[in-house]
């Protein structure tokens, strides 16, 4: 008998960082979208059981990463739902042979398709399979909640909103040396989106949409999901901070150096020349 996905470890996998992720608060209706690589390994198993998959096109050909295969969150598709039904709210694709369309392998069962922000999604594992000689294998999109406040006050520059982020835990220069990635405001869902998403995922494993969430990325969810979360979790400290008045003492820069030589990472080196971190001073309006 040929396996069924609904037993695959990645199905399951996919369970937990979506639950996950909707019991931190982080995806509100169908806020949020999760996209693994999956390797030939992981899909063999599987293949003599599926019968002409149905093809969807894509509104730009990706030839880049033509034949690659995912498990990806449904368009439309609420987070909190898919413990409770992986195979409507979850699907896996294949990337067509040139690049331009996608195959349904498994899932989005009521005719669904892939995450509205595939654009992002793809473009950004183009990025990260470059970037780390194909080690990531997970983007991860959410809406963590502190993160999406810090866009509404923070200077908004990646060497600034990293710095913030550093200071705000001292796990985050750690965790996350190559520091945050910021963006203008932009239409979700395009391929425009995609694009400065991606450029900014080639040097930085999270980037932050202001007034809208954070995309990070790992070489599994685990990874993924414990980068946003550690992230989040500082920024949470810094929303706290700022409630209570702001910062009256931090870390310093000698203590940020020290932390790199102990725990032997290169951070980022604009952050790192900054003398602390501000508020932006634009005005409303
Ligand atoms: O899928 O999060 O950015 C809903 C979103 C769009
Ligand atoms: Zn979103």
């Amino acid at each position: 008998m040929t396996a069924n996905m609904i037993d695959a470890w990645f199905v399951k996998a996919m369970v937990k960082a979506t639950t996950d992720c909707w019991e931190k608060g982080w995806d509100e209706r169908n806020g949020g979208n999760i996209s693994l690589r999956l390797t030939d390994d992981d899909i063999a198993p599987f293949l003599a059981g599926i019968r002409e998959p149905r093809r969807l096109p894509m509104t730009e050909p990706l030839p880049g990463i033509a034949g690659q295969s995912y498990i990806v969150t449904g368009t439309g598709k609420f987070f909190r739902n898919v413990q409770l039904d992986p195979e409507n709210n979850l699907g896996v694709v294949r990337v067509g042979a040139d690049g331009s369309y996608l195959e349904v392998l498994w899932g989005y069962r009521d005719g669904g398709a892939p995450t509205s922000e595939y654009s992002s999604h793809f473009k950004g594992h183009i990025a990260r399979q470059n970037a780390t000689n194909g080690s990531d294998r997970v983007v991860l999109h959410c809406h963590a909640t502190n993160l999406i406040a810090l866009t509404y006050v923070l200077d908004w520059s990646d060497a600034n909103v990293t710095r913030a982020l550093w200071e705000g835990s001292t796990e985050c220069l750690v965790v996350f040396p190559d520091g945050v990635g910021t963006m203008p405001w932009l239409v979700p869902g395009t391929d425009q989106m995609g694009d400065a998403t991606c450029h900014l995922l080639a040097k930085r494993p999270l980037v932050l949409w202001p007034f809208h969430g954070v995309f990070g990325v790992g070489p599994t969810l685990d990874d993924a999901f414990g980068l946003v979360d550690t992230a989040e979790k500082a920024a949470e400290i810094l929303v706290k901070v700022l409630s209570m008045g702001g910062p009256r003492q931090t870390m310093t820069t000698q203590n940020l150096i020290d932390l790199a030589a102990r725990f032997k990472v290169v951070p980022q080196p604009e952050a790192m020349a900054l003398d602390g971190w501000k508020l932006t001073d634009r005005k409303p309006g």
